[in-house]
């Protein structure tokens, strides 16, 4: 069985970060072991959420896999909230990561705005993170914080395959753009492989609304399909087509919760999806 460890924080009420990234990750078939970096009550959308910081338990879970000899398919990484975090994600490739894929979705940052609590300084230092990975996928938003670009709504595809190589020119070999969006009614990813020197589009029709969370669901599916086999270019229409059905399934919902998906009850389509 394929194993992927992920690090990234719990956010108790939210569906986000690891109560998103467990359940997909299981339900592609493949193991999951996470290291929490912090409990939140809810995801920082929420006034008044409580935070209790994990960072102190990161090294030590890390060098007791380590004496365990255990090894994983791949090390994926979410939300990180401080320097010192970002050191770790960098140890945990180090320490696991040789011959391993390494994924980095650089969660900080969404419609223009820095989540809260995020720091230009912390995108810069981010930035170090997503040069060690072999695939990142920012959304625009995140990509112009790294490159330190301004943020526009307004692109063609010419300026989405500028950004893509300047992002591989971080160190990352492919790039993934999510929330790119080139025609009317329609929303997708746009993916670059530096080494082959090659593009990747894929679209879908936009939904009415759009989600927190989203994000993490996307970056989890890539993953699970990228270590069960997929191609790069398969794993990023998996991860486009399951997004576009949660935000669908929501939507069907009378009265549906706003402050998330409802990826669960798409979870039979991810694993008819996946073939
Ligand atoms: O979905 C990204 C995310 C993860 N974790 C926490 C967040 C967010 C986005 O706001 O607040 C705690």
């Amino acid at each position: 069985m394929k194993r992927i460890a992920t690090m990234q924080d719990i956010s108790c009420v939210g569906k986000c970060s690891l109560t998103v990234a467990l359940p997909v990750i299981s339900s592609m078939g493949v193991e999951a072991a996470v290291i929490p970096t912090a409990v939140l009550s809810t995801h920082t959308m929420f006034k008044g959420f409580t935070f209790h910081d994990l960072t102190s338990e990161i090294q030590p879970i890390m060098d007791h896999w380590k004496k365990e000899g255990f090894d994983f398919d791949a090390l994926y990484t979410g939300y990180l909230g401080s320097f010192e975090q970002l050191d770790l994600a960098a140890k945990l490739f180090a320490d696991f990561g040789k011959d391993t894929l390494k994924i980095v979705d650089p969660c900080m940052a969404d419609n223009g705005k820095l989540y809260a609590g995020f720091t230009e300084e912390f995108a810069s230092a981010m930035k170090d993170l997503c040069a060690k990975a072999d695939i990142i996928c920012p959304n625009l938003t995140e990509a112009s914080f790294l490159l330190k670009i301004p943020y526009t709504t307004e692109y063609d595809e010419a300026y989405v395959q500028d950004v893509l190589k300047q992002l591989t020119a971080l160190g990352t070999r492919k790039a993934v753009l999510t929330g790119i969006s080139l025609n009317e009614g329609k929303l997708g990813a746009y993916a670059y492989d530096s080494k082959d020197d090659t593009f990747f589009y894929y679209e879908t029709d936009e939904e009415a609304e759009h989600f927190h969370g989203t994000g993490d669901i996307w970056a989890s599916t890539l993953c699970g399909a990228m270590v069960r086999g997929k191609t790069f270019e398969e794993a990023v229409c998996i991860a486009c087509d399951f997004v576009k059905e949660c935000i669908h399934v929501t939507l069907e919902e009378e009265n549906h919760n706003t402050y998330g998906v409802n990826f669960e009850q798409a979870i039979p389509y991810l694993i008819n999806r996946l073939g």
